[in-house]
C-alpha cells in the first residue's frame, strides 16, 4: 500500500494507534531502535485510561479483575511475552524484560507478576474508575450480584461467549533508520472474559510475528479465531513467499473466514503488516459495522487508513 524506503516508519492498530505512533516516532526521530519505539508506543496506550482495552483503563474479566496479555519481538527472533498479568500497568515492558533477562519466552499469571515485581515494576490498581463503572453497569444490566469478587460461577455470570464488541488491542510495528524491524502487542483481552482466558496477543506467531529479513505482522480482533490459524505467522510467511503486505493479510483473513463465513460475520479480526522495505498493508474480516483502521506515521505522514475488508469487498 505504502512504500517509504530507507526511512523510519511506524504503524499501529486502530485510531488510538495515532497517539502510540507519536510516542514511537519520538524514539525513531532521535535515531532510536525499532524495539524501543514499539515499546514506547505500546506503553503510551497502556498508560491512557481512555483506551478501555489496553493496560490501565482496560476492561476487566468476568470476576472484575483486569489481567493483561502482551508480547514484543524484534527482527532477530528475540521475543518475550506475559499472559494474565495482574496489578501491573505496562505489560509490554514486562514482556521485554522476559525477553532480555530470562532464558524463557513467556511468563504467565502469578509467576509473571512476581517476575515484574522483582524487576522493579510497581504494583498498582489497573482497574480505572471508568472500567469499574462499566463493569458494575454491565453486572447490573445482567441482573446479577456477585457474592464475592472472585465469584465467577453464580447465575447470570458471563460465560465469556457473549462478548462481541471488545477488539481494540494495540499492535504496533516499526522499522528504524537502520532498517531493523520490531513489533509489540498489548491488551486487556476480551472484556469480561472468563478468568484465565488467554488471547492471541501474547502468543508469538498468533498476535505478533517479526522476521527481520521479511517483515512484521500483528493482529487485533477475536483472539480465538486468530490463534486458530496462528495468524501473524501466516502473514509473514505469505510475505516471504512474495505476497505484498495487504495480500498477505488477506490470505490470513480468508483462512479465518473460510471456516465459516456466517460465523465470521459476528466478529472482527484484522491483520496489519510492515514489509522490511517499508511497504505497509492490512486487511480485516470487517465484522459488523465497525471498520478496522490503522495509524501510519513516517517522515511525511501522520494518518489513519481504512484498509479493505472481506465483507466490504
Ligand atoms: C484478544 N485480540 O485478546 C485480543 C484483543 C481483543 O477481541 O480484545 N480482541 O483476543
Amino acid at each position: 500500500m505504502e512504500t517509504v524506503r530507507n526511512r523510519p516508519i511506524v504503524v499501529s492498530t486502530w485510531n488510538f494507534g495515532r497517539a502510540a505512533n507519536a510516542a514511537a516516532w519520538n524514539i525513531l526521530l532521535a535515531h532510536g531502535s525499532a524495539l524501543d519505539a514499539v515499546e514506547a508506543g505500546a506503553r503510551s496506550a497502556e498508560d491512557d485510561p481512555s483506551v478501555d482495552s489496553v493496560g490501565y483503563g482496560g476492561l476487566p474479566d468476568a470476576s472484575g479483575k483486569v489481567t493483561l496479555d502482551a508480547s514484543i519481538m524484534d527482527g532477530n527472533g528475540d521475543c518475550g511475552s506475559v499472559m494474565g498479568l495482574a496489578h501491573i500497568r505496562n505489560a509490554v515492558s514486562v514482556a521485554r524484560r522476559v525477553m532480555e533477562r530470562t532464558s524463557h519466552l513467556a511468563l504467565v499469571g502469578d509467576g509473571a507478576y512476581r517476575f515484574a515485581i522483582s524487576n522493579g515494576f510497581k504494583r498498582e490498581n489497573v482497574l480505572s474508575p471508568g472500567a469499574a463503572k462499566a463493569f458494575r453497569a454491565r453486572a447490573k444490566e445482567q441482573g446479577r450480584v456477585r457474592s464475592r469478587p472472585d465469584d465467577t460461577s453464580g447465575p447470570g455470570v458471563t460465560s465469556g461467549r457473549d462478548v462481541t464488541a471488545s477488539h481494540d488491542t494495540i499492535g504496533i510495528l516499526a522499522r528504524d533508520e537502520e532498517g531493523r524491524l520490531a513489533g509489540a502487542c498489548t491488551t486487556s483481552g476480551l472484556a469480561y472474559k472468563l478468568p484465565g482466558r488467554v488471547g492471541d496477543s501474547p502468543i508469538i506467531g498468533a498476535g505478533l510475528f517479526v522476521d527481520g529479513e521479511v517483515g512484521a505482522a500483528c493482529a487485533t480482533g477475536r483472539g480465538e479465531e486468530i490463534l486458530r490459524i496462528v495468524g501473524s505467522h501466516v502473514v509473514v510467511e505469505e510475505m516471504r513467499r512474495g505476497a505484498d503486505p495487504a495480500e498477505a493479510c488477506r490470505v490470513a483473513v480468508e483462512r479465518i473466514v473460510g471456516r465459516s463465513e456466517a460465523h465470521a460475520r459476528t466478529f472482527q479480526a484484522a491483520f496489519l503488516a510492515l514489509r522490511v522495505d517499508g511497504e505497509v498493508g492490512a486487511y480485516a474480516t470487517g465484522g459488523e459495522g465497525d471498520p478496522f483502521v490503522f495509524a501510519l506515521r513516517d517522515g511525511s505522514r501522520d494518518i489513519i487508513i481504512t484498509p479493505a475488508s472481506y465483507f466490504s469487498r
